[in-house]
């Protein structure tokens, strides 16, 4: 539509405007019709420059009606270029070099975690250990009963989880997000007879404040062994050999003694990190109670078993300072596995 010689000036400036504004259909166009119509010798200043010509009520009127013209067309104009750029019209027809040779797409890898996990099953899986996986979501018989923490003990404080279903009435108790990977030792035990020699890997989760070596979730590798014979010098060697195999000969390793209710006795193990020491596993050989929990003859077979955690591993292995680094999903980290 084009203006007519009856309307007022500013009615039909508007009418031109709203035309040609919707014609524009380039970023260029756009640009050349701003300048046209709201620039400084643009069409519009052009009226509110006349204004002082006009009689007082004629001004006061006129001007009012191109101020409000004004913010009309600045708000249509803001509109149409932010359009213009969602829809890509801003960019020139040659923005893309289809000549351009081909760039290799980011790849991706394997989680930290992963890499060092496998390193560590390796060197198990070498030793005669054979790899089991298990459950995340666990049945509070498993992670607690089975392994000689019965409700009342203290032990089980030191492990406050996450319920899944905390109230359920079942002889299995409660429903749980694992709190360490040791519920696979009668789970395993259950299914088969001895000899067993295990390694099971997988997440456990704690309700737990964090810190640089704490997570609320985290990995463990179980090792369980279970023969005729098996003594604490079996548990040593093969804890000795793990750590030399990942460490390094030269790496300075420590046992103390430590309590698991699984376990007589107990011990857990640290490496050493510039002159402190860092804990890695929890182990001992598995208390006779528990080999009778699964139909085991405790006068019969001993077996040891052990917990350790591949994130702290690789903090001591590759000098990373936080742990909380390996589930922050920060590329930064990532990509330097
Ligand atoms: C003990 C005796 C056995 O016969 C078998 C297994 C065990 C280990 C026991 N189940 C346990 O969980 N012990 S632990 O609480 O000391 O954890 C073992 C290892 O898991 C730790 O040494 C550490 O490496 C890792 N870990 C534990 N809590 C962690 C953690 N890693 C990161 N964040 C946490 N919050």
């Amino acid at each position: 539509m084009t203006s007519t010689a009856s309307e007022d000036p500013i009615s039909a400036l508007r009418t031109e405007a709203v035309e040609q504004l919707s014609a524009a259909d380039s970023a260029d166009a756009l640009e050349s019709w701003r300048v046209e119509f709201l620039g400084r010798k643009g069409k519009l200043t052009g009226i509110l420059r006349n204004l002082g010509s006009l009689k007082p009520d004629q001004r006061r009127a006129a001007g009012a009606a191109a101020n409000r013209l004004k913010g009309e067309l600045e708000a249509a104009f803001e509109e149409k270029l932010t359009a213009s750029k969602r829809s890509g019209a801003s960019q020139p027809a040659d923005a893309i070099d289809v000549t351009l040779p081909g760039r290799r797409p980011r790849a991706g890898g394997l989680h930290p975690s992963t890499q060092i996990m496998r390193e560590m099953l390796d060197a198990f899986n070498e030793m005669g250990f054979q790899t089991v996986e298990g459950n995340e979501v666990e049945l509070e018989r498993y992670n607690f009963d089975m392994l000689n923490i019965p409700a009342d003990h203290p032990a089980r404080d030191m492990q406050d989880t996450i319920w899944i279903d905390r109230d359920r009435d079942s002889a299995d108790g409660g429903i749980l997000l694992r709190t360490q990977t040791s519920p696979m030792q009668p789970r395993i035990m259950e299914q088969q007879d001895p000899p067993v020699r295990i390694v099971s890997p997988g997440k456990c989760f704690r309700f737990e404040a964090t810190d640089a070596t704490h997570e609320w979730q985290f990995h463990q590798i179980e090792g369980l062994a279970v023969d005729e014979g098996l003594s604490f010098a079996d548990l040593k060697g093969t804890l000795y050999e793990f750590a030399r195999r990942i460490f390094g000969a030269d790496r300075k390793v420590r046992f103390r003694c430590d309590f698991f209710p699984f376990v007589e006795p107990g011990v857990d193990m640290s490496i050493d990190w510039d002159g402190r020491w860092v804990e890695i596993l929890g182990a001992g050989m598995v208390h006779p109670r528990v080999l009778s929990n699964v139909g085991y003859d405790p006068e019969k077979y001993t077996g040891f078993a052990f917990g350790v955690g591949p994130e702290r591993v690789a903090l001591l292995k590759y000098g990373i300072e936080d742990i909380r680094h390996f589930f922050s999903n920060d590329l930064r980290f990532l990509s330097q596995f």
